[in-house]
């Protein structure tokens, strides 16, 4: 029997400056602040589903929510079932001003509310539609040892993400010395000791000759991974490091899919793909992300948004370690819980996390502002 149809009907993207802890740094940009534009989309048959993207600054989520009322206009009238079909529509019409880029963000937050609804209409949690077996996903602590914390600072802080319960953790590196930044991974592992999984992220902000130094000298350090340890357009210097770094060279977060990923994946240019979910233009393009890692044997591991990522992940066997990144739990109702240092999957049918609208009026920006 046909499934009855459903039909999109409306987008409301609302502009979100999801407070920080504190103001983070990386070695080379600071956020003060997580600037979102958070998408809620309904069907005339009363289902509501929900995605997000974020860029860095007020104006450019203003430009989100912009490109998110466009888009939607490829959108309305449509079954959101239809998430190849949709995908393919919304990324031809963004070919004028580019599919990367903001058109990608705005897509991927459409397409991921999109996979929500159509979770919701079969009843299902995602990571079941998609045919997922894993439940409980591994997942590594990623909100914490910045490169603006001082030494004893990331020493307390891994302490205390191991005490948490945290099974693997991310620090930042990209001091200008890398005698520093080796003070800093000793000091990691005088707290967590030497077997714990530690990924390290240079935040592509290494030349080339230095991040050859470095990486012989992380040998040391025993890391899962070295994290965009060059510009990431540099995909000839990051297959020369994964060639020569005993340590996995691990990059693709700030590459767009489904092309910038190819390009890196035929290059050599990483030992684990990185493939951050609104750079794939949502759902969809993860997939295909995930599917291109795996012709080319490589792992795949998401960056940010775990609380879709995981779903994701349960889906793809080739999928490893989980980004923990918990900037959006502040205008979600509920977090996506880690027990024992796994996710844990929801049974609601959908992602099956709703957004606190009372919290996204409280963080909406002053208009004009
Ligand atoms: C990162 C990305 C975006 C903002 C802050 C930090 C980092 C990561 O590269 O992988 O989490
Ligand atoms: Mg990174």
């Amino acid at each position: 029997m046909a499934s009855p149809p459903l039909t999109l009907l409306s987008a409301t993207p609302a502009h979100v400056r999801v407070p920080l802890p504190r103001p983070l740094a990386v070695s080379t940009f600071r956020l003060p602040a997580v600037d979102t534009c958070a998408v809620t989309l309904r069907t005339r048959e009363g289902l509501k589903g929900i995605g997000w993207c974020f860029a860095f600054g007020p104006e450019r989520a203003r430009a989100l929510m912009a490109m998110v009322r466009d888009l939607f206009g490829v959108l309305i009238g449509k079954d959101p079932r239809d998430a190849e079909a949709n995908w393919a529509a919304m990324r031809r019409s963004a070919s004028f001003v580019g599919r990367e880029g903001l058109s990608a963000m705005a897509i991927g937050a459409l397409d991921t509310a999109c996979w929500d609804i159509a979770a919701q209409a079969a009843g299902q949690p995602l990571w079941r539609l998609l045919g997922g077996t894993r439940r409980e996903i591994p997942c590594y602590a990623s909100e914490g040892l910045w490169l603006n914390a001082t030494v004893d600072e990331i020493q307390e802080e891994a302490a205390s993400l191991k005490a948490r319960g945290f099974r693997a953790m991310k620090l930042r590196l990209g001091k200008p010395a890398l005698e520093e930044d080796m003070a800093r991974v000793r000091a990691v592992r005088e707290a967590i000791g030497a077997d714990f999984p530690l990924m390290v992220d240079a935040n592509q902000g290494w030349e080339l000759e230095h991040a050859r130094r470095a990486c012989r000298e992380l040998e040391a350090g025993r890391l899962v991974w070295i994290e965009e340890p060059v510009d990431h357009e540099d995909i000839p210097g990051m297959a020369a490091l994964v060639k020569e770094s005993a340590t996995d060279i691990c990059t693709g977060e700030t590459n767009y899919g489904p092309v910038g990923l190819r390009n890196i994946l035929e290059a050599g240019g990483a030992d684990v793909l990185m493939a951050d979910l609104e750079r794939c233009a949502g759902v969809t393009g993860w997939l295909r992300a995930a599917r291109l890692a795996g012709e080319f044997g490589r792992p795949i591991t998401p960056h940010l948004f775990h609380e879709v990522s995981a779903h994701l992940m349960s889906a793809c066997p080739h999928a490893v370690w989980c980004e923990h990144m918990p900037w959006w739990e502040p205008i979600l109702k509920e977090p996506l819980p880690v027990r024992d240092g796994l996710l844990v999957l929801p049974d609601k049918p959908g992602l099956g996390i709703e957004f606190d609208e009372a919290a996204i009026r409280r963080f909406a920006p002053p208009a004009g502002g």
